[in-house]
């Protein structure tokens, strides 16, 4: 593990130090990483991402809800710089102290303006982020100090209040455990209780939010008042020997064959097949086993 921070181009450092990001990462749970998409990138990407939604299948729906757009990384160079960005790796895996790989290939998602929802608080939601899943930790307790797993949503809008930023419940990730039932009985009104302590991770278009998997969050479509489109990229990451928590090799097809990797910057092109092509390595001995679950057909619960 190389614990030295990596030089960043200009267009690629953030604000501060990254060893900042990281101390905070430590103490909150999560620290907004600034910087790691340029605004020029993010127009590309939007729109490269609206023309893949016209290429969908089935149309999505306008309002209310979050979709998934396949394979971002065989249409945008931009995305397979952003999730490869040096500074967010170092952070990663100097916070779970290994070297590190995706567990599913990265998420476009866009998350559309409410209509039906606004003034509504739909059920349920509430979460802790793979591995940290119901049925997938061995005997589903936590007790072990080591982290397995951190998300690094990349935001390519702002994640601000009124267009929807993802709510969390600061420092539950301490509590090890997943959230209680009660947090997805009845709608989440922020402030009352069992919602009493839920804030919302806000954060500038461009930056990445890193939170620990555990921490609980959920994904608030009602509070998407903003008449906007959120665009985000979600990925869950962990220690390169934890089983993906998909299929991830229908995406490698498709990144092999689109030929991607032959206009990426060879530093970039290593990155995506370390992260998202690599066979999973064998777990470190002492390791829990989180292997032991088939991997079947399951939704990506993000
Ligand atoms: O899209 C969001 O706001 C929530 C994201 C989420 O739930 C996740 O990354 O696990």
């Amino acid at each position: 593990m190389n614990l030295t921070p990596p030089q960043l181009p200009e267009d690629q450092k953030p604000s501060r130090p990254l060893e900042t990001y990281l101390a905070e990462l430590r103490e909150h749970g999560y620290t907004v990483l600034d910087g790691v998409v340029d605004k020029a990138a993010l127009a590309r990407i939007r729109e490269d991402t609206d023309a893949a939604c016209k290429a969908l299948g089935e149309r999505p729906p306008d309002f209310d809800d979050r979709f998934g757009v396949p394979n971002s990384i065989a249409w945008s160079r931009d995305v397979c710089r952003a999730v490869t960005h040096p500074g967010a790796l170092w952070v990663m895996r100097a916070y779970l102290e290994t070297d590190i790989h995706f567990c599913h290939q990265p998420a476009m998602t866009v998350l559309r303006p409410a209509k039906e929802l606004i003034g509504h608080h739909p059920e349920s939601g509430w979460h802790s982020d793979y591995p940290y899943h119901p049925d997938v930790y061995p005997e589903d307790r936590w007790t072990d100090e080591t982290i397995y797993g951190v998300q690094f949503n990349i935001c390519i809008d702002a994640f601000r209040t009124d267009n929807a930023a993802t709510q969390f419940v600061p420092q539950s990730h301490r509590k090890q455990c997943f959230p209680p039932v009660e947090m997805n009985r009845g709608g989440t009104r922020m402030g009352v209780s069992p919602h009493e302590a839920v804030a919302q991770m806000v954060a500038p278009e461009g930056s990445a939010l890193i939170y620990d998997s555990r921490i609980w969050h959920r994904a608030c479509p009602e509070l998407n008042i903003s008449g906007s489109d959120r665009l985000a990229i979600l990925n869950a990451v962990c220690p390169n020997w934890v089983r993906p928590m998909v299929d991830k090799r229908p995406g490698v097809v498709v990144y092999r064959d689109s030929d991607m990797a032959s206009s990426l910057p060879a530093s970039v092109a290593e990155e995506i097949t370390r992260l998202c092509c690599t066979p999973t390595q064998a777990a470190p001995v002492g390791s829990p086993n989180i292997l032991e679950k088939p991997i079947g057909p399951r939704k990506i619960n993000i």
